[in-house]
């Protein structure tokens, strides 16, 4: 019963066929006329999936406009008729799960076993959760109110699972929302704003429009957007700080990240390769806190390489629809190009480079996964983010080494620690400046646990009791603008 499955993209791509294969923008609670588009293309065999609308600066402003005239109804429901609502799109998406996850996969490259697994059923969980915040903000977070019309910005990693990120909380507090999905990956966020049409959102609480960096940059320029909540690499980010500086607009970013995993000597050593696989392999390692920088005890670096080669001979790369896939395709050739090419400068940095012998398809945008051993830690490859399936392993000597060695970054976001000593594990986790540290596990994502970095990972937390502050602001001012001279 395993083996690629045609027709497992049967529904998502009917539900294409209704809509023509070509999409307006979500605004007001309806789908615009499409304007100029670009192709959303399948990165597993090269074809067209559908045609997108190409955001301007006037759809934008349509769209922030359409948000605006939403929030005062939409602040003013009481939680628990906001609640009602979030639970509503939660079950939506438990409803359709199965249509989400071929529709991402399709998108994407990702592997349906990650889509079916994990990215929806978070989708899902992210809502419901969200749903609860939102009957507790006057007794968590008393005075506070929500900032408005928040415009998001999300990459093509973890589509709708960003999405949940942003919109859950947002709408939890009483904001709305424009939101731009990354222009790999617009389909899910689509038929998520077909979700909310159909559940009866009132209109212009969400609004979506798709394009690339062009429409991003109208949303963060918009003068009546409240705030700003930017994933994606730390260059844009970067570009987004500078351009909301000074405006009053609230900002959050999460970017990239170079995150250790960390093996002490006496780890279960199988237990961390399988940690491994999913640090650096999950989604063909294009995860922000992908454990993308190995650093192994010295004492057994030889016999743990040897182990991590040996499972890499058994990963299978290829149809992300086939369930019994591992690696599937990544994003787009443009991604596959950025990951070759600093495989090229790192190689001639000198390292040893090793890939498992394994058929991968010829078309489409497949990677072997590769493992880079022999390098220094001022090598690119062991500095920079390469956003593939990639792992760089260094070694160290001392717990105080393997410290230095993890902080040696200029990003801050997650790391992974694998000891069988639970005293060196609870001392050396916060010895590591990230904003998250595992211990014998990784990728561990949940709702309620703040999620987010430190240095050129960038601020802010997302879930958690601080993810859902960050889309409230002190009341004050509505205070002032309601008092009335006596
Ligand atoms: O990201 P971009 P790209 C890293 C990763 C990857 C690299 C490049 O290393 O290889 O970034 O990926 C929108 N104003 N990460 O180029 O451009 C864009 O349309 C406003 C890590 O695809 O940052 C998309 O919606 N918005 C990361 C979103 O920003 C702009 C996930 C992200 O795309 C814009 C993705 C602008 N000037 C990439 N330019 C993570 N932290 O998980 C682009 N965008």
């Amino acid at each position: 019963e395993y083996g690629p499955a045609p027709e497992a993209a049967g529904p998502a791509l009917e539900w294409l066929d209704r809509h023509g294969r070509t999409f307006g923008h979500f605004i007001g609670g309806g789908f615009t006329k499409p304007g100029k588009t670009f192709a959303s293309v399948n990165p597993a065999n090269g074809e067209k999936l559908a045609d997108v609308t190409d955001g301007t600066a006037a759809d934008v402003a349509k769209a922030v406009k359409a948000a605006r005239a939403a929030f005062a109804g939409w602040s003013g429901l009481s939680g628990f008729e906001r609640a009602k609502y979030l639970y509503a799109i939660a079950r939506q998406i438990q409803k359709e799960s199965r249509l989400f996850a071929v529709l991402e996969t399709l998108d994407s490259g990702k592997p349906i076993r990650e889509t079916r697994d994990i990215d929806i059923p978070l989708v899902a969980r992210h809502f419901y959760h969200h749903a609860g915040w939102a009957q507790h903000i006057g007794t968590e977070f008393p005075g506070h109110v929500p900032y408005g019309v928040c415009g998001q910005i999300i990459p093509w990693n973890f589509p709708l699972l960003m999405l949940a990120w942003k919109i859950a909380p947002a709408l939890a507090a009483g904001n709305t929302v424009v939101l731009k999905p990354a222009e790999f990956t617009s389909l899910t966020a689509l038929l998520f704003a077909e979700i909310c049409q159909r559940i009866g959102l009132p209109e212009g609480v969400v609004n979506i429009v798709t394009g690339a960096g062009e429409t991003g940059e109208a949303i963060t320029a918009h003068p009546d957007i409240d705030k700003i909540a930017f994933t994606g690499s730390t260059e844009v980010g970067k570009i987004i700080r500078r351009a909301t500086a000074g405006s009053g607009k609230g900002l959050s970013l999460e970017l990239g990240g170079k995150s250790p995993f960390v093996v002490f000597e006496d780890a279960d050593l199988d237990s961390a390769v399988e940690g491994l696989v999913d640090a650096i392999w999950f989604n063909q390692g294009q995860v922000c806190c992908a454990g993308s920088r190995l650093l192994v005890q010295e004492s057994i670096e030889e016999r743990f390489i040897a182990k991590i080669k040996a499972r890499m001979q058994t990963l299978r790369t290829g149809d992300p629809l086939d369930k019994s896939i591992d690696i599937g395709a990544l994003v787009a050739p443009v991604q596959v190009e950025r990951v070759l090419d600093l495989l090229k400068a790192g190689r001639l940095e000198g390292g040893d480079f090793y890939s498992p012998d394994t058929e991968i398809p010829g078309d489409g945008c497949y990677l072997r996964p590769t493992l880079v051993t022999g390098i220094s830690p001022a090598h690119s490859l062991a500095s920079e983010e390469i956003f593939g399936p990639v792992l760089v392993a260094m070694s160290f000597r001392t717990p105080e080494e393997a410290v230095a060695l993890a902080n040696n970054t200029r990003y801050g976001l997650a790391a992974s620690v694998w000891t069988e000593n639970v005293n060196l594990a609870l001392d050396i986790a916060p010895q590591i400046k990230a904003g998250v540290v595992w211990i014998n596990s990784t990728n561990q994502f949940d709702a309620a646990v703040g999620f987010g970095g430190y240095r050129e990972s960038g601020f802010g937390r997302e879930g958690g009791k601080e993810g859902m502050g960050a889309y409230l602001k002190p009341g004050w001012e509505k205070k002032l603008s309601a008092a009335k001279p006596p």
